[in-house]
């Protein structure tokens, strides 16, 4: 299966696809299955891999692209001191993802929207929300320290695979008001056994809403093994269920990401509907600072991937092309140095959040429930006071 941009018009793919339902589905179905193996534009050792069918993005990309990963490794480590340090009540750390975080960010636009998880810090921060917002939520203080309707990127959901619904729900929106907002949902393998998940699937093949699912399949949720969530032959595998076309993509490999997900999102933008991206990666530290992963992996099977990191196949790859030299390397490392001392300093300083504002943001007009609760609350606080 190719996600691929020269697509029949929507009415003909609509026909297509009611073919395809009452008559003889196998034979014209076949183009919604994924490729046999992941797409990989480059390999582990920093060479190009030819595919005919996605184009390696152009260098310039792919640098810009690369910095972000630089950045997005740092986010990730000053993300879990700051946890040591008690600043941070939790971090679900994208370590080893971070070419997934990225490459969700980027293939958008800012008029479009992202639906990011939980352990999508780095995607949010990379779409340009700012920094402090974004961990505001895992220090405990807000519900959401960003405002959503300005960065198109909704908060980041905890509870598994609800975001898909709403993402639909968004892009049903936008394409009912003839707009070319494309919408980004992404989600966990584990997220993929939820009934939200097939909800969400049915409801965008259906209604052929511009919407792409991109599963980042880290091989566990918490403690369960892929193995143990799925025997579908892949998680892209399950889109032709829905009648719409998935493909998996090496999920270390910055250029694929790119061509691939840019490629759906493009695709959906023309409106030819939507598609299920399936980027194969591995989760390299525990599921948060919560979760001891050596009840369940041995340090054998997460070493496996250490030779297949992004960060240092994409370094390979531009040294070789003369795109990357020492210089920029350090100038790179000198800015995400300045956002982690920028977290750093922003995390470590005291807050004093008014216990009010738990109410202000709920519903645009109160309900008399939260009044009365902000009173009994108001009421509380000034016999501390006092
Ligand atoms: C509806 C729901 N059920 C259970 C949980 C508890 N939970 C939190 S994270 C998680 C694992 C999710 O794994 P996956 O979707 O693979 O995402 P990953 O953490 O690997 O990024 C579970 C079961 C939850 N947050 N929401
Ligand atoms: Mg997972």
């Amino acid at each position: 299966m190719t996600i691929s941009t020269g697509n029949p018009s929507p009415q003909a793919m609509a026909d297509s696809r009611r073919d395809a339902a009452h008559s003889d589905a196998g034979a014209t179905a076949s183009h919604l299955l994924p490729s046999n193996v992941p797409v990989q534009l480059v390999d582990p050792d920093g060479h190009h891999r030819h595919d005919d069918r996605y184009p390696l993005p152009d260098g310039g990309a792919l640098l810009d692209a690369y910095a972000r990963l630089v950045t997005g490794r740092r986010i990730n480590d000053q993300a879990n001191a700051l946890v040591r340090q008690g600043r941070l009540a939790v971090y679900p750390s994208s370590h080893g993802q971070e070419a997934c975080q990225v490459a969700a960010a980027v293939v958008l636009e800012t008029t479009d929207w992202l639906f990011p998880t939980y352990r999508d810090t780095v995607a949010v921060i990379a779409r340009g929300v700012e920094p402090l917002e974004v961990l505001t939520l895992l220090r405990g203080d807000w519900h959401s320290g960003y405002d959503p309707c300005e960065h198109h990127t909704a908060p980041q959901a905890t509870p598994l695979a609800t975001q898909l619904l709403h993402a639909v729900g968004v892009a049903h929106a936008s394409k009912l008001r003839g707009e070319e907002t494309v919408v980004l949902a992404m989600c966990g393998d584990g997220a993929t056994s939820e009934g939200d998940f097939h909800e969400a699937l049915n409801f965008a093949a259906v209604f052929h809403v511009p919407v792409v699912f991109f599963v980042q399949n880290n091989e566990y949720a918490i403690s369960v093994p892929l193995k143990n969530q799925s025997v579908a032959p892949s998680l892209a595998h399950k889109a032709i269920g829905y009648g719409m076309p998935g493909e998996r993509v090496d999920g270390n490999d910055l250029a694929a990401l790119l061509a691939v997900l840019g490629a759906a999102v493009e695709r959906a933008r023309e409106g030819a509907g939507p598609s299920l991206v399936e980027a194969h990666t591995y989760r390299m530290q525990a599921h948060t600072n919560a979760d001891d992963a050596t009840r369940y992996r041995t340090q054998e099977d997460v070493e496996k991937w250490v030779p297949r990191d992004p960060l240092t196949r994409m370094r390979t790859y531009l040294h070789g092309l003369n795109l990357l030299d020492d210089d920029a390397e350090a100038r790179f490392a000198a800015d995400a140095e300045v956002i982690a001392a920028y977290m750093r300093d922003g995390l470590n300083a005291e807050v004093q959040p008014d216990p009010q504002e738990l109410f202000a943001h709920v519903y645009a007009r109160r309900t008399p429930q939260l009044e009365e609760q902000a009173a009994q609350l108001r009421d509380e606080l000034s016999r501390q006071d006092g």
